[in-house]
């Protein structure tokens, strides 16, 4: 595009009111709330479970600028791990049947700058690597991660460690990482990472383990191992961090108090945080004191950070609840793996266990196939486009951005799910 081109598009963006705040989705919150995704490139369709070549999932976050969708449902075995470029919107919603599952040698979002990743399971198992992460973020900005389910890390299950900026995962399930490590994962970022309704479950330690920039609100952290609940940085660098009305619950193998490792670097405001330690089977804990005695020695700051923190902030049982029902990926539909976790939170506190492989779960697999019909290929389904007076012989509609500021495919990936 020649630079008059790019100046015209710059003047634009600048004069539409609001138009650099447009959030990922309706829903979206917290530092990576802005990311773009694909907007501005293509649809590609995934359409076959393959772990590369054309069609498969692979090939589909191998070049940047794409709306990924997904005329599959099932799980992907992959061998290697897959690197996401940047700019790559991964709708899991679109998926038929149980949804999406990534199992195998992990997934790489690093430099994957403003990607927005739906409802969709990432699982890495005993096959891979010694030594990685099932997801790794090191470095890079602006992403979004909602309705994820991640699990059975080798090394950290969900990991983000080094220099990286506005990011956000919510309502995401990140459990029963891989003995002998069972680690949920570093959140290390002095530029800004939020968490908030996710689900940790069956980690020996690091659920997660906080340093630099965070903001930690209305979490479920459910049976730890011996090694913590919450690492309150454990380090000689400097951590700002809201923990605010998330609920940690004992399990069979939890040993330890919820917090663990704070000192006087870490700064945290620390807010009606429940913690139940009794297993015994029914949800009665109560808030912890507002003391460095109950957050493990960490520097109790009395007031928030202003951090774009979430919309609609619940107290800690009303969070368990919401967890409960709608945490991970829970569109199409939640698989068996998932309905296990939560049903081991249900139990509260005789039922849980870390696994040192995971099939001692059961893997949920099995392939459909679409009904949906998309005559033109540009990711949205003609009776979508018929109803909401687009053309299903016109590819070039679906990346055109309508009057909300979404292109039009992302109003019909948006339409497919809950706002929050
Ligand atoms: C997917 O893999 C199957 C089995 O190896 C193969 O027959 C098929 O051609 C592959 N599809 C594509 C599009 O490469
Ligand atoms: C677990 O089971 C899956 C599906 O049968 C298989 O592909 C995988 O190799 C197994 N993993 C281990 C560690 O045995
Ligand atoms: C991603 O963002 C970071 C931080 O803003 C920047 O340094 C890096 O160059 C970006 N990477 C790509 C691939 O654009
Ligand atoms: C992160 O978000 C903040 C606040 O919106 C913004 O000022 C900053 O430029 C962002 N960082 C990057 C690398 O995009
Ligand atoms: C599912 C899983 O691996 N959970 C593990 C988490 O960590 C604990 C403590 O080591 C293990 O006992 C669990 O097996």
């Amino acid at each position: 595009m020649g630079f008059l081109n790019f100046l015209a598009t710059a003047c634009l963006s600048a004069l539409i009111p609001g138009a650099s705040a447009l959030l990922a989705f309706p829903g979206a919150e917290g530092f990576g709330r802005n990311a773009v995704g694909g907007r501005t490139g293509s649809a590609y369709h995934v359409t076959n479970l393959n772990d590369s070549g054309t069609g498969s999932f692979r090939d589909a976050v191998s070049a940047s600028n794409r709306i990924v969708v997904f005329d599959v449902g099932g799980t992907i075995q992959i061998k290697t791990r897959i690197a996401v470029s940047k700019n790559i919107y991964i709708a899991g919603q679109t998926a038929p049947g149980d949804g999406i599952t990534v199992y195998g040698n992990g997934m790489s979002f690093s430099n994957a700058n403003d990607s927005i990743v739906r409802y969709i399971r990432f699982r890495m198992g005993k096959g891979g690597d010694s030594g990685k992460d099932g997801i790794t973020i090191a470095e890079g900005s602006n992403m979004i991660f909602d309705h994820v389910s991640a699990a059975w890390g080798r090394d950290e299950t969900f990991s983000i460690n080094g220099e990286v900026h506005n990011v956000t995962i919510q309502n995401t399930i990140i459990g029963q990482g891989l003995e002998t490590h069972s680690c949920g994962g570093l959140m290390q970022s002095d530029y800004g990472i939020s968490l908030f309704r996710n689900l940790y479950i069956d980690n020996k330690t690091r659920n997660p383990k906080v340093k630099g920039m965070n903001d930690f609100q209305n979490n479920v952290i459910y049976n730890w191992g011996g090694g913590g609940a919450y690492i309150a940085g454990d380090s000689a660098g400097q951590s700002y961090a809201n923990v605010v009305n998330n609920y940690f619950i004992s399990g069979p193998s939890s040993s330890v108090a919820a917090f663990t490792r704070g000192n006087a670097n870490f700064h945290g405001y620390v807010s009606e945080n429940y913690y139940d330690s009794n297993h015994d089977g029914t949800l009665n804990g109560s808030p912890l004191c507002v003391q460095t005695s109950c957050y493990s020695e960490m520097d109790i700051k009395q007031t928030r950070f202003d951090y774009p923190g979430p919309e609609k902030l619940m107290s800690a049982p009303d969070a368990v609840t919401y967890v409960l029902n709608s945490v991970g990926t829970n569109f199409p539909a939640r698989d068996a793996v998932d309905d296990g976790l939560v049903a081991e939170v249900r139990s509260f506190g005789t039922k849980g266990e870390l696994i040192s492989d995971e099939n001692a779960s059961s893997v949920a697999s099995g392939v459909s196939k679409t009904a949906v019909t998309d005559t033109d290929g540009d990711g949205i389904p003609d009776a979508w486009e018929d109803a909401h007076g687009l053309d299903s012989g016109d590819a070039t509609d679906a990346m055109k951005i309508s009057s909300s500021g979404y292109a039009n495919i992302e109003v019909y990936l948006n339409s497919l799910v809950p706002s929050s």
